[in-house]
C-alpha cells in the first residue's frame, strides 16, 4: 500500500491557502500523477526552523548563499526528502513515471523554460510580493519583507504602472511562445510541466491580487491566461 507523500506549503490568512506559486507546482504534479499526498502548512517565518528540524536541505539563493525554502516533499515510500519545486518535479517523474510531466525527454528543455519564464517575470512582480505581506500573519509579513528585500512603496495597491507594463510585456512574450504550437499546450497537444509552471504563477496572481487586477490580467491576449490556468487545473484535477 502506498503511503501518502507529504508536501510542505505556506500558511496564509487566505481561506484554503493554496496561494504560493512554488509549492503549487508540486501540488499540481502530485495531483496530475494521481499520487496520494497530504499538505503540511508552515508559517512563513518558521520556514528555516521547521525545514532544519525535518532535516531538509537548504536551497541556494541566486547569489549562491543558503536559504531554507518550501516547497519540500517527503516521500515515506522511499525515504526521499527533496527541496525545490523543480527538483521535486524531477524526483516525482523518475520515481513515478506514469503520466509523464516531462514527455519525450523534455526535462532539459523544460528546465530551461522554467528558468526563462521566471527571469522574464521577476522584474514585474515586485508589487505582487508587496501584496503578499497583506495575507501573511504580522510576524511572517515582517520576515517576508526582509527575505524578499521588498522596497516597493506600500500601500501595495498603489498604481505600479511600470510593473503592470512589464508584466503585460512579459505575457505578450509567453503568448508568442504558445502561438508557435498547433495545440493549446507549450508542447502542442501534450500537457507538460511547462504549462504547470505557467499556470502556478497565474494561480498566485489570482489568489493574492484584487479581483479587478486579476480581471485585468485575464483580459490580455484574448483571455489566454485565465484559460491556461483553468485548462491546467482541469488536467490536474484541481478545478
Ligand atoms: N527555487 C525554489 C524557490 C522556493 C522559494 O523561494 N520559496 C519561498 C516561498 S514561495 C521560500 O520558502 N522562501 C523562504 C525565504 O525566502 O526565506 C523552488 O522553486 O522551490
Amino acid at each position: 500500500m502506498m503511503l501518502p507523500l507529504v508536501l510542505y506549503d505556506i500558511l496564509s490568512e487566505l481561506p484554503g491557502n493554496n496561494w504560493s506559486s512554488n509549492p503549487a507546482k508540486p501540488r499540481f504534479v502530485l495531483s496530475y500523477k494521481d499520487l496520494p499526498f497530504v499538505t503540511l502548512w508552515v508559517e512563513y517565518s518558521d520556514i528555516p526552523i521547521a525545514m532544519k528540524a525535518i532535516g531538509a536541505k537548504p536551497n541556494k539563493r541566486r547569489d549562491g548563499s543558503d536559504v531554507y525554502t518550501v516547497p519540500v516533499l517527503s516521500d515515506p515510500n522511499t525515504g526521499a526528502l527533496i527541496t525545490d519545486s523543480l527538483e521535486i518535479a524531477s524526483y516525482l517523474e523518475k520515481t513515478y513515471p506514469e503520466k509523464p510531466i516531462f514527455p519525450n525527454n523534455s526535462e532539459p528543455l523544460i528546465r530551461a523554460f522554467d528558468s526563462t519564464y521566471g527571469s522574464l517575470l521577476r522584474p514585474a512582480i515586485k508589487f505582487i510580493f508587496a501584496r503578499c505581506t497583506e495575507i501573511l500573519s504580522p510576524a511572517s509579513a515582517k520576515f517576508f519583507i526582509k527575505a524578499r528585500s521588498i522596497d516597493t512603496p506600500l500601500p501595495w495597491n498603489a498604481k505600479h504602472d511600470e510593473d503592470w507594463e512589464l508584466l503585460e510585456k512579459g505575457y505578450n512574450t509567453v503568448y508568442e511562445w504558445y502561438q508557435k504550437t498547433d495545440g493549446k499546450w507549450i508542447m502542442g497537444h501534450t500537457v507538460s510541466y511547462a504549462d504547470i509552471v505557467v499556470a502556478c504563477e497565474l494561480l498566485w496572481y489570482k489568489r493574492v491580487l484584487r479581483e479587478d487586477q486579476w480581471v485585468r490580467i485575464s483580459s490580455w491576449n484574448g483571455g489566454k491566461w485565465a484559460q491556461v490556468l483553468a485548462d491546467v487545473e482541469k488536467e490536474c484535477k484541481l478545478a
